[in-house]
């Protein structure tokens, strides 16, 4: 008869702690957000990632910063208007790849960088 009570007594405390902990993590996210964004910064980057695809041309590159500059088209996926600007490309996924090319290519875009995560030259 106790050993029930007890048990008892303890899943009703663990249900309220399950509720409690569910109110409680609602505001914090804003919160944290607002008052630490220094160390915070790092989690949406990685949770915001975007994949693109467009067309371009290689305007520039340069293997020893590992960047290459698009004169691209309108990126599906990302919703951006066509221009020109630097990625960040590994040397090994440029190989083959020469200015004035013109190239199809994705991109993963983190808020704040692009890297070309696919380039080849269009068969077009
Ligand atoms: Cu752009």
């Amino acid at each position: 008869m106790k050993k029930t009570l007890t048990i008892a007594v303890g899943l009703s405390a663990i249900a309220t702690l399950t509720a409690c902990k569910k109110e409680a993590e609602v505001p914090k996210p804003s919160q944290s957000a607002a008052a630490d964004a220094g160390t915070i910064s790092g989690m949406p980057k990685a949770t915001a990632m975007k994949h693109g695809m467009a067309a371009g041309t290689v305007t520039a590159i340069d293997t020893a910063k590992g960047t290459i500059t698009l004169d691209h088209g309108a990126i599906t996926g990302l919703g951006w208007p066509a221009m020109t600007m630097g990625f960040a490309a590994r040397p090994e996924i440029l190989s083959g790849i020469k200015i004035g090319d013109k190239v199809d290519f994705e991109i993963d875009w983190d808020g704040k960088d692009g890297t070309v995560t696919k380039i080849a030259k269009s068969r077009s």
